[in-house]
């Protein structure tokens, strides 16, 4: 077991490997911006780093989605990775490696590992029946209908042999390297919430599934296919050789393994701090010596996710205000480890307040003063007065404050280090105010002044560039050419983080010409971001050529954001126990199938409101009245028609924002319906999509228009989001439910 001080000559680094059932999302690239980050001023220290990212391709639920986009697992996963990587590419992110879970070495790591794993003892074959959630592909404990404690999805019932990892031997041990490695995991809220879920007991974790195919075959028994974590987890280790006898890969994993970091979203902690220690621990491989969550990006209340339907795309910001833009936002709005909201409106701020108005005016301030009195060469400084000792003494202290903070991954507190050095960089040259001379002042002592203060602007401009290029590294390296220092990727390569400090700037040194940084935002700069990313609404799969994969959106249960920023700093650290989604009530009965169907005056309805009157949250979590079951007869239920139809048309209805208007066709007529699902469901990705409706419902008026029928859907507790009902096979139009 490895877990000494942080290996000061090379530094391993990951971030979580993406599913690729929908396309990538901010949240996605905020945790492998702040990986970028990091890699970046390890590497600029002289740390020879390594940098891995990936896309987590096998399970269920990759499978399923597949399938409702028409196509194979492979090709589905493929053109997904594949939008990952051309995201990371397209932000200029410096991975050295990105593993696909689908690829060759990876089978062979993962078959590698299963085979130790059991080989040593810690796998055996049993049988489970128990509940399962795909979404999150976890274990639930509980009877059929328990919700997923992650994602508030109800979970399905799962009946197989399988193959057994004796986690429960693992208990004590674990707990005992928790206790010898505090820094092992953080926040500290991760920490406790780890610890008390393993004193709270491990039962032995099943690491395959016989009832779908789509993962790596258990080696020597090929009905079976691993556990999607266990081939997740494994990455971390296939993609720097494990399992390959050939020299180059043995030697990197002896190199970069154990890793230093593994990044991930705080939802994920105990697979990174639980299970994947105990795989390790098991097959007598070192630990990784730390794990770090981040807290969850939130946008319109709710952490931003694929299934919730809430997203921002990353390029949309990279569009519009440029890549350095968001992850100077990322980075400094939200304190690492906690939830921090996205809006355009605070990015927009942002930019112009720190950007714009900071850092990008003050430089072209002093760039053009540099040209405009000594023709574009570092003047000389002499005379030096305490003004410019104190900006020196104030510059050398935010060396050391800003790779504190940065260090400890502090990133927003180093940024503000930061940026009171560009502010007192302004006020400097406000106040020594290069550009006017004074009657009384001689010209030789106007320009002795002159140049005295514009090379010491220019210095701790340099100063600030050298510090801030990990988290601008666009902007950066522009700044450091006008500077005349040259190009800072190559500087970074010669470790020159190392050395920063005051007085590296010489006179005689010839800037380049003045480029612009950052333009003011405009005010329409967050309506283009708007149009954006409603124009570009069309999920990736869409564009790929397949039918659209409904994004089923998961219960709104996740608590309140604490405010992000300086309030943020404020408030009082939330324990993760009180930022996880709120534990979705148990159901009073099983989860009902809910009919959706526009019902503005029938609250009192049997079947479930439409979400837009569904009960408030508090409400749904109230005891449920005891009630005597009613039962209907056969022939009750006969006279329910249940038919299966297609949607041609999905549309929103103008001023009505809970409803849409479909058109659907039931092979033998096709009909209008109103549907109150306008805030879960996107109407173009209705579109093609096979749905139940009641069919002979009596029609009804609302908003002028008449609806022939209801859709089916589940109601998702705790506020009754509607989930489609659908097939997996193939269902002809017009087939009625028995
Ligand atoms: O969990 N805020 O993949 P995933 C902050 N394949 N970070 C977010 C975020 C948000 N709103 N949304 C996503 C998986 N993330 C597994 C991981 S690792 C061996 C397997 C980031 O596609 C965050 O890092 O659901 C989170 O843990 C990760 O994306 C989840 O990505």
């Amino acid at each position: 077991m490895t877990n000494s001080a942080l290996s000061p000559e090379r530094f391993y680094l990951t971030t979580p490997i993406y599913y690729v059932n929908a396309r990538p999302h901010l949240g996605h690239a905020y945790s492998t911006i702040v990986c970028d980050a990091i890699a970046r001023r390890k590497r600029a220290l002289g740390i020879d780093t390594w940098f891995l990212t990936g896309t987590d391709e096998h399970g269920q639920k990759i499978e399923r989605s597949a399938r409702l986009a028409g196509r194979t697992p492979g090709e589905f996963a493929t053109a997904i990775a594949a939008e990952f990587r051309g995201l990371w590419d397209g932000l200029s992110l410096s991975y050295n490696d990105f593993i696909r879970t689908t690829e060759d070495r990876h089978k062979r790591g993962v078959q590698h590992l299963f085979a130790t794993l059991r080989d040593r003892g810690y796998i055996y074959k049993g049988s489970y029946t128990g509940q399962y959630c795909v979404s999150d592909e976890l274990y639930v404990d509980g009877p059929p209908g328990t919700p997923c404690p992650d994602c508030g999805r109800i979970t399905e019932t799962v009946s197989e042999e399988n193959y057994f990892f004796k986690l429960s031997a693992f208990e004590r041990k674990l707990l005992e390297f928790y206790e010898a490695n505090p820094g092992f995991m953080q926040p500290e809220s991760t920490r406790r919430e780890v610890i008390s879920f393993v004193r709270g007991g491990l039962k032995d974790l099943s690491v395959s599934r016989t009832s779908f195919s789509w993962g790596i075959p258990v080696p020597g028994d090929e009905k079976h296919v691993v556990y999607v974590w266990l081939d997740a987890l494994a990455n971390y280790i296939t993609a720097l050789g494990y399992g390959s006898d050939d020299p180059a890969d043995k030697a990197r994993f002896a190199r970069y393994w154990p890793a230093d970091m593994h990044l991930i979203g705080k939802e994920i902690s105990r697979f990174h701090c639980v299970y994947w220690p105990a795989f390790l621990m098991a097959a007598g491989i070192p630990l990784p010596r730390s794990v770090r969550a981040n807290g969850w990006l939130l946008f319109d209340q709710g952490k931003m996710s694929k299934s919730r339907g809430n997203i921002v795309r990353a390029e949309t910001v990279q569009q519009v205000l440029g890549a350095d833009a968001l992850r100077y936002f990322l980075l400094r709005e939200i304190p690492f480890g906690q939830d921090g909201t996205f809006s355009f409106d605070a990015l927009v701020q942002r930019y112009n307040g720190d950007l714009a108005n900071g850092y990008g005016n003050l430089v072209s301030r002093v760039v053009n003063m540099v040209f405009k009195y000594f023709g574009g060469v570092v003047p000389p400084a002499s005379g030096l007065t305490t003004a410019e000792v104190t900006l020196q003494a104030s510059a050398t202290r935010t060396i050391a404050a800003f790779g504190e903070a940065f260090d400890a991954m502090e990133f927003s507190d180093a940024l503000k280090a930061l940026w009171a050095l560009v502010a007192e960089t302004d006020g400097y040259l406000t106040a020594n105010a290069p550009w006017k001379k004074p009657p009384e002042r001689s010209e030789a002592d106007h320009y002795q002044l002159q140049a005295r203060v514009l090379a010491t602007a220019a210095e701790a401009i340099r100063v600030i560039t050298a510090l801030v290029y990990p988290i601008l590294p666009e902007s950066a390296a522009k700044v450091w050419a006008q500077l005349g220092q040259g190009d800072i990727t190559e500087a970074a390569r010669n470790a020159f983080l190392t050395q920063i400090a005051w007085g590296g700037l010489q006179a005689g040194t010839k800037f380049m010409g003045p480029a612009p940084l950052f333009p003011r935002a405009e005010k329409d700069a967050v309506e283009r971001m708007v149009a954006i990313e409603e124009q570009n609404n069309k999920s990736v799969i869409e564009a790929a050529g397949g039918a659209p994969v409904p994004e089923q959106p998961a219960p709104k249960a996740q608590p309140a954001a604490p405010q992000n920023s300086e309030s943020t700093k404020k408030a009082e650290k939330k324990p993760m126990e009180e930022t996880k989604p709120t534990p979705t009530p148990e159901p009073a009965a099983e989860p009902a199938a809910a009919s959706v169907q526009a019902a503005p005056a029938a609250p009192t309805s049997t079947v479930a409101a439409p979400a837009a009157e569904a009960p408030a949250a508090a409400e749904a979590v109230a005891p449920a009245p005891v009630e005597e079951k009613q039962y209907i007869t056969i022939d009750d239920f006969a006279k329910v028609e249940l038919r299966v139809a297609q949607v041609l048309v999905a549309e929103r209805i103008p001023k009505a924002d809970k409803l849409l208007r479909l058109e659907v066709d039931l092979g033998y007529e096709k009909r209008q319906i109103l549907a109150g699902i306008a805030q879960y469901y996107e109407p173009e990705k209705l579109i093609g999509r096979r749905i139940v409706i009641v069919a002979n419902l009596a029609p009804r008026k609302m908003r002028g228009l008449e609806s022939n029928g209801m859709l089916l859907a589940a109601s998702l507790p705790p506020d009754g989001a509607p989930v489609l009902a659908g097939f997996l096979e193939d269902v002809p139009l017009g087939a009625r439910l028995k």
